[in-house]
């Protein structure tokens, strides 16, 4: 649904409108996401309206500089759709207006499992469009809240009263659960394919967290929101204190369901008339946990978890091989990791290292270098066949590229031919991005 609640508004949670950049943007992997993946950062709406993306444990927020609510994070973790005064976009999942881009009307997006589309609402109707923003076709007439199985081929939806699924494509739907109290909101489903979670509210203020077996059976209360009239010194019941859970989101290990907390609690230390205050809170808790065990993350609310699949050459054992004697190589260190034993790159602290190996096949210089990567780099360069057993050849953290001083690296040394080199490419301070490597032999 995209009804916002009142009281949000009374927070400056009022959505501004915003001009987007257009720009190119950068072909994802269409991996299908693995069971059970691994949790990555948490993406919600800050109380400033702006999406921040932080920790599971609240910590090291990042403004994505962009206001937005709803987002969602596509399967390969890099990507963040959204919606801003009516409209969906895409940025990267790290952020940067940059990267910015508009891909029209719509409401509650969702990407696919294999990260090809986004279904979303447009006006009471469920669509789907490519996860550039074309394409756009109506999958259902009269429906909300779209979210995909794991396996990507349905589309669960809510209709009126009932929770509903529809191929993929479009075409044939099934009633999963009718006669619920109050139309669902807000569904997700779980990595696992077995429940599917969802929002239940009362009446725009009281609101609690449902979850269910996939085909419907088994329903159990997850959070219940409640209400309850002030007995202080300025008893009443206008307005009321109450208590609002919603937006329910599986982490992609399964585990735990992030959600939205948000209150109206009572303060009696403040004047007659100004007592009642509203809280929002991103909070998360074990998927079959009892209600009050619930961890505090993030001032805010709409939570989105990423999933994080580290590249194939994240470990030393899992290097890529580049050969020849000019070698251009591109690469991501997108959620890569520190394994235990490796060295310190250019002795800076980093940690999320890809590896890449090179064989000399003649004696003579080589220069290797990361210019043309599109985050700060270090680079190191060793002998050796076992991770925590390297000897340094080279190293370096930032350096000219065509003349000009960069974040960027670059060594050159005295190749032996027939040896084979371990080349680590980190972010400097763990930071991620787009790899360039080049590594040329000169005799
Ligand atoms: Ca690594
Ligand atoms: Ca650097």
């Amino acid at each position: 649904m995209t009804v916002r609640l009142v009281h949000l508004v009374t927070l400056g949670w009022a959505t501004a409108a915003w001009v987007g950049l257009l720009m190119a943007g950068f072909a994802l992997d269409a991996a299908l996401a693995a069971y059970p993946g691994a949790n990555g950062r948490i993406v919600l709406e800050g109380q400033s309206g702006r999406l921040v993306s932080v920790n599971p444990d609240g910590s090291v927020p990042v403004d994505l500089g962009v206001t937005g609510t709803n987002p969602a994070v596509s399967p390969n973790g890099q990507t963040v759709v959204f919606e801003s005064g009516g409209a969906l976009s895409t940025i990267r999942a790290d952020g940067g207006t940059g990267s910015l881009r508009p891909l029209g009307t719509g409401a509650e997006p969702v990407f696919s499992p294999d990260g090809a589309f986004i279904a979303f609402e447009r006006n009471g109707d469920i669509w789907r469009m490519r996860k550039d923003g074309t394409g756009s076709t109506r999958l259902v007439t009269g429906g909300t809240d779209p979210a995909y199985s794991p396996n990507g081929r349905r589309l669960a939806f809510a209709r009126d009263s009932t929770i509903r699924t529809v191929n993929a494509q479009g075409g044939e739907e099934k009633r999963l659960r009718g006669g619920l109290e109050r139309p669902p909101q807000h569904l997700a489903w779980s990595p696992d394919g077995g429940s599917i979670a969802f929002t239940s509210e009362l009446d725009g203020y009281i609101a609690s967290i449902y979850q269910m077996n996939s085909d419907g059976s088994g329903l159990r209360l997850f959070r219940e929101g409640d209400s309850y009239c002030y007995t202080g010194p300025t008893a009443g019941c206008h307005p009321m204190a109450y208590t609002h859970f919603s937006r329910p989101e599986y982490s992609p290990d399964g585990s735990t369901l992030a959600f939205s907390d948000q209150r109206a609690d009572y303060d009696s230390s403040l004047p007659p008339g100004e007592q009642l205050k509203i809280y929002s809170w991103v909070k998360t808790a074990p998927v079959g946990s009892a209600q009050g065990n619930d961890e505090y993350v993030y001032a805010g609310g709409a939570p989105a978890w990423q999933p994080l699949n580290p590249p194939a050459n994240d470990m030393f054992a899992g290097a890529k091989v580049l050969s020849g004697s000019d070698v251009s190589a591109k690469g991501k260190n997108f959620a890569a990791t520190k394994e235990a034993g490796e060295p310190q790159h250019a002795g800076i602290s980093g940690g999320t290292s890809v590896w890449y190996r090179w064989k000399a096949t003649a004696a003579g210089q080589v220069t290797m270098d990361t210019c043309g990567s599109d985050f700060d780099t270090l680079l190191g360069v060793y002998t050796g066949a076992s991770v925590s057993q390297l000897t340094t050849v080279a190293a370096n953290d930032d350096a000219a590229c065509a003349g000009a001083s960069t974040l960027q690296s670059k060594v050159t040394f005295a190749a032996e031919a027939g040896r084979t080199y371990r080349i680590a490419v980190d972010g400097y301070t763990g930071v991620w991005g787009r790899i360039a490597l080049h590594v040329t032999l000169s005799g």
